[in-house]
């Protein structure tokens, strides 16, 4: 596929996916989601990268769905459009996936970025989910993700006023993992993906299910689904090669088996 909406590079291990609707604040369209879906499948099929890092640009991250492309849909559009579905298969990546997140991650925006599985927040960053001032709620998955996110109170008076977070906000409620200043917000990103890349893939893959566990059901289920994953790690080559490394004092040579 011919990429319209965003750019796609490789950076040693790190598959970087760049959103680029910036005349539209990153306006996350049917087609532009279409796109950003086929690149992060191409990336977890190629076994020379480790982790994804998706951003947008000083501005906007994204500032929500497309609400020029979804105004006139009717109920059973919206419902049977497989449009909201993309989001779904931005979840369904098992390689672990880096937000660097500028300017406006709205709505939608950020829905995507909080199925993420870390966000990089620049000072500049603000987080809503704005739905509300158009008559509507969040419909890919912020009710839920956010609530685990930041609580119910804070979740409650984003979705119900439409409030945006500043970064520092976000750090405080857990939405963000860091803040640094926005002249740096896209290479400290980078870093972070190149560490995570350079770890075992299978030990990567095993623990970003596992850490999602947490929000599926209840926390004694989770911690049992954990106690299996931790079990099936042993069957790896890499655990025997790491724990191997750790005794010997040397750096582990990763197999991804
Ligand atoms: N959709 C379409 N176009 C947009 C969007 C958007 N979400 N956001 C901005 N744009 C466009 C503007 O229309 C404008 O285009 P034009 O120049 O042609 O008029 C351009 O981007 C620049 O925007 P502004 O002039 O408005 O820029 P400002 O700096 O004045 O304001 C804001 C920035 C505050 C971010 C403002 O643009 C805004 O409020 N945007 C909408 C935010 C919003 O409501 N987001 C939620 C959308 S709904 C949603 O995401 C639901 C997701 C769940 C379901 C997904 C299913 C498909």
């Amino acid at each position: 596929m011919a990429y319209e909406n965003i750019l796609v590079f490789r950076e040693g291990a790190v598959g970087r996916v760049q959103l680029n609707r910036p005349q539209a604040l990153n306006a996350l369209n049917f087609r532009l989601m279409t796109e950003l879906v086929e690149a992060f499948r191409e990336m977890e099929r190629d076994p020379g990268i480790g982790c994804l890092l998706l951003h947008g640009n000083e501005k906007a991250f994204a500032a929500g769905a497309d609400i020029k492309e979804m105004a006139e849909l009717g109920a059973i559009d919206m419902y049977t459009r497989d449009y909201i579905e993309l989001w779904d298969e931005v979840a369904r990546i098992k390689k672990p996936i880096v937000a660097a997140v500028s300017g406006y991650c709205l709505g939608g925006g950020l829905e995507l970025a909080m199925i993420c599985d870390i966000i990089v927040a620049s000072e500049t960053a603000k987080f809503g989910q704005p739905e509300i001032n158009i008559g509507v709620l969040p419909g890919a998955g912020g009710t839920q993700r956010l609530t685990r996110a930041v609580g119910k109170s804070l979740a409650m008076e984003m979705v119900l006023t439409g409030r945006m977070l500043t970064a520092q906000e976000a750090l405080a409620a857990g939405l963000v993992s860091r803040v640094v200043p926005v002249e740096v917000y896209l290479s400290e990103a980078q870093k972070l993906a190149g560490e995570i890349a350079s770890k075992s893939p299978v030990a990567l893959r095993l623990a970003k299910e596992a850490v999602l566990q947490a929000f599926e059901g209840s926390l004694s289920s989770g911690l049992a689904y954990e106690r299996r994953l931790f079990a099936m790690a042993f069957a790896s080559e890499d655990q025997k090669e790491g724990m191997r490394a750790f005794t010997e004092k040397r750096k582990p040579e990763w197999k991804g088996r």
